[in-house]
């Protein structure tokens, strides 16, 4: 081993397997992904506070063939930034990988996929917030009548206490019945 550089403390590495749905090697191999989005950034060696806090620009992201697909990038990003502006530093860039991972419950992800359709940011998914995601869901393919079938459909079924939101709790029976809500939060890393 003699003079390997490591990238991570023992400690460091624990405290990431903790906090995420990885193994050590897993989290070593998405660390390498991170560097490679900006070597010259990035340090090889995560030890000191510093080089936890650089944050790799989000256009670099976006280019990742994981997320080049995905309708809802720009918003993953963004809620997963801890700024908000959609950079992320590697703990950021883990903790969404971990929560798009196979390892994450359904639970999990359904509170992300809430932030995510929340573009409005304000806690609740009111009509605007649905008929924006379910006109990315179905890829623009929807014309405005037909987006608003859609809302009237979902807030018919899913605003139990008719205030005209869906509330975390109500997101969550809908996934429950139309899957299609939660199934651009998986990839594979
Ligand atoms: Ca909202
Ligand atoms: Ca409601």
């Amino acid at each position: 081993m003699g003079n390997k550089v490591s990238t991570f403390s023992e400690e460091q590495l624990e405290d990431l397997q903790d906090s995420t749905f990885f193994t050590r090697k897993e989290i070593l191999m998405l660390h390498k992904k991170f560097r490679d989005l900006d070597p010259q950034l990035v340090p090889k060696t995560m030890l000191n506070d510093e080089a936890r806090g650089v944050r790799v620009a989000k256009e670099k992201f976006l280019k990742m063939s994981e997320f080049r697909e995905n309708p809802f990038k720009e918003r993953l990003l963004r809620v997963f930034s801890d700024d908000g502006t959609g950079d992320l530093c590697f703990e950021d860039f883990l903790y969404m990988m971990s929560v798009l991972s196979e390892g994450a419950p359904r639970e999990l992800k359904a509170k992300f996929a809430f932030a995510i359709y929340d573009y409005d940011d304000d806690g609740k998914l009111g009509p605007e917030d649905i008929a924006m995601a379910a006109a990315v869901l179905t890829q623009n393919q929807l014309t405005a009548e037909e987006l608003e079938v859609v809302v009237t459909k979902v807030l018919d079924e899913g605003d139990i206490d008719s205030d005209g939101h869906l509330s975390q709790a109500e997101f969550e029976h809908v996934i429950s019945r139309a899957p299609e809500f939660i199934n651009a939060f998986h990839v594979r890393a």
